[in-house]
């Protein structure tokens, strides 16, 4: 049976994507690079230093380490900014009543996501002391798609992986729940992510009932 279930932050529990996007953009916009929402897309569930390198590449570009981790720091900054407007306002509804119900169901509630930023905005969501456990980005070893987050995750809820279950809004997300030997939520459509074992359009139209059934399709 299910014994925890493990939740990605950005595009999950709250719209974070978005100030991303906005931060990538002022960042690429700023040195001249080409960039859209569809070029952001592809970013989602990427950590930071690999979306940079997605957008060079994307713009053909090239630039020194020293350049690299200066613009690295440069868009945490602008992001770090968009982050002092939050609140538990910007927590997507239903989020509260489903950490409960899982509660609720004796099931641990973990989050792993690739955002070295996840514990502040947890804290500014107003929902940090939900948490089992807390995946540190900042400590492991391969990003998603690699299972290592997921795995950390569950090990640091003192569960074996195949007791959990993963969410995920983006395909990256997904290929490492797998991974990771667990069942895989989606949260979006069947064609944004093709391998989820369950579709459910956002967090709050999916119920406690629905995670315990999923199965590995
Ligand atoms: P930071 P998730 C990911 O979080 C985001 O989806 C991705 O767009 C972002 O680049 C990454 O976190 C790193 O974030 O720059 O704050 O370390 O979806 O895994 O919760
Ligand atoms: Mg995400």
């Amino acid at each position: 049976a299910v014994q925890g279930v493990i939740f990605d932050l950005d595009g999950v529990l709250t719209d974070t994507a978005e100030d991303h996007y906005h931060a990538w953009q002022a960042l690429a916009d700023q040195y001249g690079y080409a960039f859209d929402r569809a070029a952001n897309d592809r970013l989602k569930g990427v950590d930071r230093a690999g979306s940079l390198r997605l957008i060079l590449d994307g713009a053909g570009a090239s630039v020194d380490d020293a350049r690299f981790e200066a613009m690295l720091a440069e868009k945490n900054a602008l992001y770090r900014a968009r982050l002092t407007a939050y609140s538990p306002a910007n927590l997507f509804d239903g989020v509260r009543a489903l950490f409960a119900a899982l509660r609720g169901a004796g099931i641990k509630i973990g989050l792993a996501s690739a955002s070295r930023n996840a514990g502040d905005v947890v804290r500014l969501l107003g929902i940090a002391d939900q948490f089992d456990f807390i995946a540190d980005a900042g400590a492991i070893a391969a990003n998603k798609p690699a299972p290592d987050i997921f795995l950390a995750c569950a090990d640091g809820m003192g569960l074996p992986p195949e007791r959990c279950i993963g969410i995920e809004d983006a395909q990256a997300g997904i290929s490492a729940i797998h991974a990771a030997g667990m069942v895989a939520i989606g949260i979006g459509s069947e064609e944004a992510l093709p391998d989820a074992d369950v579709h459910v359009p956002a967090i709050g139209a999916l119920s406690v009932d629905q995670i315990l059934s999923a199965e590995r399709e």
